[in-house]
């Protein structure tokens, strides 16, 4: 049956984060974004989450083309087509290059609408079993050693089951040396966000002296050949996270053996559907998945915690309760982290309520489309 949409509303979103994030690119706190609303005709109202950022320093996209790219081709393109099912959503926008994060933006909200529609919860519809997900944390560059051995003791006092940290040149062995020292057992992993070049191969080939689980994107943001070349030098997993934009990419690293793990972000591969097929093929492949980060707000974070549960999302993700970003979330309840694990909720649908309020204390625009 052809979904009978009614409207999507555009909500614009400021929220603070209630730290600065830093990373080999820059410092974020502030939140622009959007959350669209898919709404039928019989009243359902799903929602999805954009996960841009201001400025193009992770991927290409801005808040503002997601917008330009939602209002002017993405809407119409879902006006102007008949859905039966959110798998259709993807090839339609095919038609138009990049722009993955507005593309799954749209999508989300298809899907959570589907689920809703179907009385699925959005992570079965997924085709995920799992009833909880462990739950890991990325933490930002800190100023100084202490503060980030203090930050580290912090969140496994809470549970949490892996620690990523942020690395820089000249913020990268010392440091991790140091933090691997103070905590023997604990299992770390590094993010380089883009940062090192081959030139770099002796400073990285000693983080095998290390035990991280992995590195994370050691190399230049579109690479998967020199990733290749580092990874017969190292014997550290690489995980790619910039690099893989679709399952076509997924398909070549792995090929290449540019990298042994892979995060999927539903934003960066242009949504859900494109989503579970990275994670099929990657199963079917032997390449352990986990699900990356945007610094989501409650409704991006259900999404991600909805994908987790498939089956090969076997490594601890980024997604972290909604207490470690936000003073006030956007859902209710909100994320949950107990014992390093979220409980994933049984409502159709994302399986949180709309905190209406905080979604209006938040809004700084808000723009409605007929359908
Ligand atoms: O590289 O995974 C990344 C945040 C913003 C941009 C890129 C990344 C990240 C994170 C944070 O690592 C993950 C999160 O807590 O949401
Ligand atoms: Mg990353």
């Amino acid at each position: 049956m052809v979904i009978p949409f009614k409207k999507i509303i555009l909500h614009r979103l400021n929220m603070r984060m209630i730290f600065p994030f830093s990373t080999s690119f820059g410092t974020m706190q502030e939140k622009d974004f959007f959350i669209i609303e898919a709404v039928d005709m019989d009243g359902n109202r799903g929602f999805g989450e954009s996960v841009a950022f201001p400025i193009p320093w992770y991927t290409e996209e801005t808040v503002k083309s997601n917008k330009d790219m939602m209002e002017d081709l993405l809407i119409p393109i879902l006006r102007e087509n008949p859905i039966e099912h959110p798998n259709d959503v993807f090839p339609l926008f095919g038609r138009l290059r990049g722009n993955n994060m507005a593309k799954a933006a749209i999508e989300g909200a298809v899907w959570d609408l589907y689920a809703k529609r179907e009385g699925l919860t959005l992570a079965k519809a997924l085709g995920g079993e799992k009833t909880e997900i462990d739950a890991g944390i990325s933490i930002g560059i800190q100023p100084t050693i202490g503060d980030l051995l203090e930050e580290i003791e912090g969140f496994l006092e809470q549970g949490y089951k892996r620690i990523k940290l942020k690395i820089k040149p000249g913020h990268d062995v010392d440091m991790l040396r140091q933090v691997r020292a103070t905590f023997p057992d604990t299992p770390i992993m590094a993010d380089a966000n883009s940062a090192y070049t081959l030139h770099d191969i002796e400073l990285l080939k000693q983080l095998d002296d290390l035990d991280l689980m992995m590195i994370e994107q050691p190399l230049q943001h579109h690479d998967i050949i020199d990733h290749a070349k580092l990874q017969k030098e190292i014997k550290t997993p690489i995980c790619l996270d910039e690099s893989i934009h679709s399952l076509y990419d997924a398909q070549k690293a792995i090929e290449l053996g540019s990298c042994k793990i892979i995060n999927i972000k539903v934003g960066r591969v242009g949504g859900l559907s494109e989503s579970v097929k990275i994670h099929d093929y990657c199963k079917a492949n032997g390449i352990p998945v986990w699900c990356g980060g945007m610094l989501e707000a409650g409704v991006g974070r259900a999404h991600n915690i909805a994908i987790t549960t498939l089956s090969n999302f076997v490594l601890p993700g980024d997604t972290a309760g909604s207490s470690r970003y936000w003073e006030r979330d956007i859902i209710k309840p909100e994320v949950i982290v107990e014992n390093g694990a979220i409980n994933v909720p049984t409502a159709p649908g994302i399986g949180y309520e709309i905190d209406e309020e905080a979604l209006e204390e938040f809004r700084i625009e808000k723009q409605e489309f007929d359908m």
